[in-house]
């Protein structure tokens, strides 16, 4: 590696905003460190840990859901939208967290879950308590029964965690839930719930709340009279428009009145979890829309560069048509861990495999270095990246998790069919050898951790420049000083199996996905994710950061 050019500084420019290029730090709230030694995260620890945020070099957080709830889909169960739950603190504590994590320049996304409410919440308590059309009820989504007893749901709609979308009443009354039983659907025809909503964000604003991740983004609306689904249509997939609950165009009018909302305080932002077709998802990134959505077929592609050859440009080009910047993620709360996902055979569906799959197929090592090569690729390229915690720590999935711990309602109603979720909700081990990690002064965190996570905790990769926690430190400085200064992307061809592409400062990023090694360009060696480059060849399963000559 040879030839030196003098990096472009970064000049972010008076329109640039701080979302169009942010690093955002997920917490799983009750995962991520506990406080008070109860077992379950907290608020203090999220307080704790504001310092090792910002050594990390993140610009913001994604706070999952705080808010009181009976957790029966872990918080995306709301009972009070203006509160924070006891468990995990209280709203003065939310607020002091807000304002140290701002001194920290870091700034802090809420989540807003507007497709339901939790059954405890009181609109529904009252919608119980009233009479089959009452106002109350009409709040929700309440129907008779079909069949000649009322005896079947009132339409063929099934729940995303298995088993049918409606539960029925001691009254012989059915009410929809797109999720779990617990958590049933607003009806947002209401020009009630959509003032409550948007009094519901000026709340978090006033508090100083930067924006929200807002949940299911597409499924609010459901078309009037709430007729089955139907063919080419297909319960829980978008489809191509016009499906009887997702991604229903009157979704747009909801949005609007948001921005209007956010629109009004300085500097605020929203991003859409939004599970639609890539070419739908543009129309929610309009100008008087999101300015950000996820963007799950990066995640789903996952490791197949012959794929994401494609799928990355062509989200590139999606959010930048639209005036938006396109967005990274490879983990969330929902998904098997990627440092997991990467270690096993690329057809192997992770999710599944994790109920009884082979074990053998599971190469933990690979995973960590394709996650590693991984964090280069996207730390790399324009716009936005989602990091879930313990991915920089390349941390894997708790695979073997008993039946007898797991949480998430989709075990349940999945008919004991899929694990869930609980895998990638284990909390974070920070001290190797501490009780429950480090994580809190407890030995009985609300999860079971696996017995060698001590091996990923902080305090064994601090300070070890081999550590993946060093790679992600460094990596976002150098993104901080040299990637967030334009938003400008060539890509480049360097074989079917190889990511590569050329940043306005002249930073070249190459990740081989292949097997076999690839000829790199010139240029000089910025950051590599293994060993490097040996005789201008890059391995497969590496990514490296150049400075083009
Ligand atoms: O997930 C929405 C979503 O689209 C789910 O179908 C997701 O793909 C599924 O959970 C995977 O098994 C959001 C939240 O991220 C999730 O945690 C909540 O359970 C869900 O909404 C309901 O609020
Ligand atoms: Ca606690």
């Amino acid at each position: 590696m040879t030839g030196h050019t003098d990096l472009r500084p970064t000049d972010p420019g008076p329109a640039t905003t701080w979302w169009r290029h942010a690093v955002v730090y997920q917490i799983y709230v009750r995962s991520f460190a506990d406080g008070n030694g109860d077992g379950i995260g907290d608020l203090a620890g999220m307080t704790s840990r504001l310092p090792y945020l910002r050594d990390l070099g993140v610009d913001a957080l994604w706070i999952n859901p705080w808010y009181p709830s009976p957790l029966l889909d872990g918080g995306y169960d709301v009972a009070d939208y203006r509160d924070v739950d006891p468990r995990i603190g209280t709203l003065a504590q939310a607020e002091a967290f807000i304002a140290a994590a701002h001194e920290h320049g870091i700034r802090v996304l809420a989540d807003l879950v507007p497709n339901h409410t939790s059954w405890d919440h009181d609109w529904f308590r009252a919608a119980l308590a009233a009479a089959p059309g009452s106002p109350e009820r009409n709040r929700y989504h309440f129907a008779d029964g079909s069949g000649p007893d009322g005896s079947l749901p009132p339409n063929n709609w099934t729940s995303f965690f298995g088993g049918p979308a409606w539960t029925r009443l001691d009254d012989g009354q059915w009410y929809l839930h797109l999720f779990d039983t617990s958590q049933p659907d607003l009806n947002w025809e209401l020009d009630e719930v959509r003032a409550e909503f948007e009094d519901v964000l000026r709340f978090w604003f006033d508090r100083g709340i930067d924006g929200f991740r807002v949940d299911v983004a597409h499924a609010l609306r459901k078309a009037p009279g709430l007729p089955d689904v139907e063919p080419p249509f297909r319960n829980s997939d978008p489809g191509p428009g016009n499906h009887p609950y997702l991604d229903r165009d009157e979704v747009h009018e909801v949005i609007r009145g948001w921005r209007r909302v956010a629109d009004a305080y300085d500097d605020r932002m929203l991003v859409a979890e939004a599970s639609v077709h890539p070419e739908r998802l543009p129309d929610y990134l309009r100008s008087d829309e999101y300015h950000q959505a996820f963007n799950f077929e990066f995640l789903e592609v996952g490791w197949r560069g012959w794929r994401q050859r494609d799928t990355i440009p062509r989200a590139v080009e999606r959010a930048t048509a639209v005036g938006s910047t396109p967005t990274w993620t490879l983990s969330n709360h929902d998904q098997v861990r990627h440092a997991t996902r990467f270690a096993l055979p690329s057809e192997v569906d992770a999710k599944r495999w994790l109920l009884g799959g082979d074990r053998r197929w599971l190469d933990e090592g690979l995973g960590v270095r394709r996650a590693r090569a991984a964090a280069l690729l996207q730390l790399a390229l324009p716009g936005s990246v989602y990091l879930y915690q313990g991915e920089e720590l390349a941390l894997p999935e708790a695979t073997e998790l008993p039946v007898e711990v797991l949480q998430d309602p989709e075990w349940e109603r999945s008919d004991h069919t899929t694990k869930g979720r609980d895998g990638c909700r284990v909390p974070v081990p920070w001290v190797a050898t501490a009780p429950s990690f480090g994580f809190g002064d407890t030995d009985d965190p609300w999860l079971p951790q696996p017995a060698d996570y001590g091996r990923y905790a902080v305090d064994v990769q601090a300070g070890d420049p081999t550590s993946t926690l060093e790679l992600h430190r460094r990596a976002l400085a150098l993104r901080r000083a040299h990637l967030t200064g334009d938003e400008e992307v060539d890509f480049l061809d360097l074989g079917r199996a190889v990511v590569a592409f050329r940043r306005g400062s002249g930073v070249v990023c190459v990740i081989n996905m292949g097997t076999r090694p690839v000829v790199l360009p010139p240029g000089r060696l910025l950051l590599a994710s293994g060993d490097g480059p040996t005789d201008g060849l890059l391995s497969p399963d590496d990514a490296v950061w150049l400075l083009a000559d």
